[in-house]
């Protein structure tokens, strides 16, 4: 948790941004895998951490603008409960470090909220994600869940944006937390994969460094020879040398700040000719696009300066021909770059994702793109100081895409589609940091983590 007056400041903020009405911040539930008490681990609402901090399941807050009220629902342990929890603080200990003073019982909400209702307030809420929301929202609100997220307040989205996307000083250094436990998750398996052992035996190992260091991880890992199947996880598939391992892999703090980082490692101790020639279009790609990243310059164009570099790389390699910046115009990038660039990273590792791209990664000048590839882009903006983003580049062989794509000669002024065939099994790389924009231009985040050919195979050993 931080200090009560960041959290006070945060709401006092929120409110001068919005004019009346009432917002309603719906708090996560515990969520049974198998059976209601064998749960999932429990992961709290990000915007609701924002601006009430408490880590705690089964929770509700209303901030009722017009009356100048906050309010917390939820309820204390009872003594049945304490026999299998032990005691724990209460609610409205909790909800006093985070400055507030008035705590209800979960039942009086629906109430509250039909009052609220019958006087014609109107109820602010953000669009839902977990199957409680929608039920919440249907029973205290009326709102089909079929309408759910249209029916969300875009005034409420725009004003939680115009603040998480501003990182302070207490919260880079709570991702820079983040971010060096995903270094000391990356180092692990940068020093220590080994030709036999399976995907999964290294992903378990480094999920166990995030968890020991305090947090967890902060999504699914993905680690993979197949680094061209974007968002495919660890399987019980033995590594072998000559193949490439991808590691994408972040940590969250205990108070679920996140990194988020990739490397692209040989199995053996070095690259084949091949590999290396690929990766370090990767890596040329990848430290343009940093390099380029300062405020004012939108990042949909810092995507098409890596896009540029990796149709460069491939022109290089005779996969492409033609005119390079023609090629871009056309996206022959997206042949091997399907996604995007980057995306902003705070309390989730995508973060606000579940408050609309549109409104987090775009402006309403700025509309987000429809075509493959750019439809991926999740950030586009303009860059402003405070903003923390990734920055990712790849190169995605996917044999899939190819053959359809040579099936329909899709592009063929500008592809050599049998130089292509030779790649067809090439698989994919990817490399990721994690960066702040500062006035003048950016700052890596966290440790740093080696990245070219010579330090990676150093580690490689
Ligand atoms: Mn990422």
């Amino acid at each position: 948790m931080l200090s009560k007056s960041t959290y006070l400041n945060r709401r006092l903020t929120l409110k001068t941004k919005l004019g009346g009405g009432l917002l309603l911040f719906l708090g996560n539930e515990e969520s049974g895998m198998n059976y209601r008490d064998n749960v999932y681990s429990f992961r709290q609402d990000s915007t609701f951490l924002y601006y009430f901090g408490i880590d705690q399941a089964s929770l509700t807050a209303v901030i009722d603008l017009d009356n100048d009220q906050e309010i917390l629902f939820g309820d204390e342990l009872t003594i049945d409960d304490i026999v299998w929890t032990g005691p724990k603080e209460a609610i409205s200990e909790k909800a006093a470090k985070v400055g507030v003073t008035e705590v209800k019982p979960a039942s009086a909400l629906g109430s509250l909220l039909k009052d609220a209702l019958s006087k014609g307030q109107t109820v602010h809420f953000l669009p839902p994600y977990r199957g409680e929301h929608y039920l919440k929202l249907q029973e205290w609100l009326h709102i089909n869940p079929a309408e759910a997220t249209q029916k969300a307040s875009v005034s409420f989205i725009k004003a939680v944006v115009s603040m998480r996307s501003y990182k302070t000083e207490e919260e880079v250094a709570e991702i820079e937390k983040a971010v060096d436990t995903s270094v000391d998750m990356h180092l692990s398996f940068m020093r220590e994969t080994r030709a036999g052992m399976t995907e999964k035996e290294i992903a378990g190992k480094l999920q166990s460094i995030a968890i020991g260091q305090g947090g967890d991880i902060s999504y699914p890992i993905i680690l993979t020879v197949n680094g061209e199947i974007l968002h495919t996880h660890a399987r019980d598939l033995a590594i072998r040398d000559g193949q490439m391992a991808l590691c994408d892999a972040g940590a969250e703090t205990a108070m679920h700040y996140c990194g988020d980082l990739t490397r692209t490692i040989p199995v053996g101790n070095a690259f084949t000719t091949i590999q290396k020639e690929m990766y370090q279009i990767v890596l040329d790609a990848q430290e343009a696009a940093i390099a380029a990243c300062k405020p004012g310059i939108l990042f949909k164009d810092v995507h098409k300066l890596a896009s540029t570099k990796l149709v460069e790389g491939m022109k290089q390699m005779g996969v492409v021909k033609g005119d390079v910046a023609e090629a871009i115009e056309h996206d022959v990038h997206t042949l091997f770059f399907q996604c995007g660039l980057g995306h902003m990273m705070g309390l989730d590792v995508h973060d606000m994702e579940n408050l609309g791209e549109q409104y987090v990664g775009y402006t309403d000048d700025l509309i987000k793109g429809t075509a493959f590839g750019w439809k991926s882009l999740r950030l586009g903006r303009a860059l402003e100081p405070g903003f923390v983003l990734t920055v990712e580049p790849g190169l995605y062989l996917i044999p899939t895409l190819i053959d359809r794509w040579k099936a329909e000669n899709k592009l063929a002024q500008f592809i050599n589609y049998e130089k292509l065939e030779l790649f067809r099994d090439f698989t994919g790389i990817r490399i990721e940091d994690n960066l702040l924009i500062t006035e003048t231009g950016n700052r890596l985040l966290g440790k740093e983590l080696v990245k070219s050919v010579a330090d990676v195979e150093g580690l490689r050993g």
